[in-house]
C-alpha cells in the first residue's frame, strides 16, 4: 500500500515537500518522473537513471507495453521491473491518452475505447477493466485510472459529458482494483484523474468527485494540451485547493522547467514529460545557465563543459564543442549524452525546489532561478 508523508508546506506559496513510500522504495517529492514509454527511458541505461540522474521513479505506458511486448511476455518475465532491470517504483499511464494521440483510428463508447494499433494496424479494445488488468500484469506500483482527455478547445457540453464518462470509468477501475490481486507480491495503488477541460465549474466538480474516492494519490489530467499557460495554472490552483493535502498530487504530462516550478508553487508533487528526452534528442539542452541549441554553429569551438554545475557525469566529462560535433555527425552518443544531461537537469531542478521548500526559501529561490534557466544562450 502506498503512503504519503507531508514533510513541509511553504508559508508563502502552496508548495510542499513530502515522501511517498511504495514497496519498491521511497520517492521524495516534488519529483520528476522520466518517461520510459516502451520499457526504456529512451537513450539511457537503467544504471545512469539510478546512479547519475538520481531518478526515483519512472513512467511506463500501458498502450505501448500492451501492444509490444504484450502482457503475456511481461507476465512470464515476472513483471516490468524484472523485465527491464529496474528495482525502483514504476507508474504506468492507463492508455486512454495514448490511444487518442497515437492510434491510427479510435472510437469512444461507454464500454471503452476501440482503436487501431499504430504498429501493425490490428484492432483492440481498452476498457476500464482491461487497462487495470494490463497494469496489474505490468506490475506498476502506481496504476492510473482510465480517463478521456478532451482536446482543447472543446465546447462545454462535450467537456461535461467527457468528465462524467471519466468519472464512470473511474468507478469501474476502482471496482476492478478491489476484485483483483497484485500478481507479483507487492502492493499496487490506483490514482484517479481530474478532468473538466478549462471550465472552472467542471474542474471543481471533478476534483470533488475524485477527492471523495479517497485513493492513495490523485492526478490532474487534461492540461498542457494547447491551452494558454495562465489557464493551466488557474485550473491547477483551483484543483489543488480541493484535492486532499495529505495525498500526493500528480500533474500529468507537464512540462517545461518553468511550468514545473509554477505548478510546485501551486501544490503539485509529481510530474512527467517527454520534453527533456525528446528535446534533448533534438539538440535542445536545459542547463543551469540557460537553454542551448547545441547544433548551433556558435558552440563549434566552445570547449567549456556542457554544464559547469556538473549535475550529471556527462556535464563535465564532455565539452559543448564535442557534443555539437556528435550531433552534426548524427552519432548515437549525441542523443545519449543530451538525454542523460536533460533528465539530470530536471531531477536537479525538483531536488533544489524540495530543499528550498524544506528551508523555507522556495519563492525567493524560484524568483532568482527562473530568469536564469529560461534564457536562451
Ligand atoms: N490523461 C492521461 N494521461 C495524460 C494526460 C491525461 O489527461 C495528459 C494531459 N497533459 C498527459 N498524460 N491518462
Amino acid at each position: 500500500m502506498l503512503t504519503f508523508q507531508l514533510q513541509a508546506t511553504d508559508p508563502h506559496s502552496k508548495a510542499r515537500a513530502g515522501c511517498i513510500t511504495t514497496d519498491h522504495g521511497q520517492i521524495e517529492t516534488p519529483i520528476f518522473m522520466p518517461v520510459g514509454t516502451a520499457g526504456t527511458v529512451k537513450a539511457t541505461h537503467q544504471y545512469e537513471l539510478t546512479d547519475d540522474i538520481r531518478a526515483q521513479i519512472i513512467l511506463g505506458n500501458t498502450y505501448h507495453l500492451y501492444l509490444r511486448p504484450g502482457t503475456e511476455i511481461l507476465k512470464k518475465a515476472g513483471g516490468l521491473h524484472r523485465f527491464i532491470g529496474w528495482q525502483r517504483p514504476i507508474l504506468t499511464d492507463s492508455g486512454g491518452y495514448q490511444v487518442f494521440s497515437l492510434a491510427d483510428s479510435r472510437k469512444l463508447t461507454e464500454e471503452g475505447a476501440r482503436f487501431k494499433s499504430h504498429i501493425d494496424g490490428s484492432y483492440h479494445l481498452f476498457t476500464p477493466e482491461s487497462v487495470i488488468d494490463i497494469q496489474r500484469a505490468i506490475g506498476a506500483d502506481i496504476i492510473m485510472a482510465f480517463d478521456e482527455c478532451p482536446p482543447w478547445p472543446c465546447d462545454e457540453r462535450y467537456a461535461e459529458e467527457s468528465m462524467h464518462l471519466t468519472h464512470r470509468w473511474l468507478d469501474r477501475c476502482i471496482a476492478r482494483m478491489q476484485t483483483t490481486e497484485p500478481l507479483y507480491g507487492y502492493g499496487q495503488s490506483v490514482f484517479p484523474i481530474v478532468q473538466g477541460s478549462t471550465i472552472a465549474r467542471l474542474r471543481r466538480e471533478s476534483a470533488e468527485y475524485i477527492a471523495a474516492k479517497d485513493m492513495p494519490g490523485n492526478a490532474i489530467g487534461g492540461l498542457s494540451v494547447g491551452e494558454p499557460p495562465e489557464l493551466m495554472y488557474e485550473m491547477t490552483d483551483l484543483v489543488t485547493d480541493i484535492l486532499p493535502a495529505h495525498k500526493p498530487r500528480y500533474l500529468m504530462g507537464v512540462g517545461t522547467p518553468e511550468n514545473i516550478l509554477n505548478a510546485i508553487a501551486l501544490g503539485v508533487d509529481m510530474f512527467d514529460c517527454v520534453m527533456p528526452t525528446r528535446n534533448g534528442r533534438n539538440g535542445m539542452l536545459f542547463t543551469t545557465e540557460g537553454i542551448i541549441n547545441i547544433k548551433n554553429r556558435k558552440w563549434a569551438e566552445d570547449f567549456s563543459p556542457i554544464d559547469p554545475a556538473g549535475i550529471s557525469r556527462v556535464d563535465t566529462l564532455y565539452t559543448k564543442a564535442y557534443l555539437r560535433h556528435l550531433f552534426v555527425a548524427d552519432e548515437y552518443l549525441a542523443r545519449q549524452i543530451a538525454s542523460v544531461h536533460n533528465l539530470a537537469f530536471y531531477l536537479w531542478l525538483v531536488r533544489e525546489a524540495r530543499s528550498h521548500i524544506l528551508a523555507g526559501t522556495f519563492p525567493d529561490w524560484k524568483r532568482t532561478i527562473l530568469p536564469i534557466i529560461t534564457r536562451r544562450l
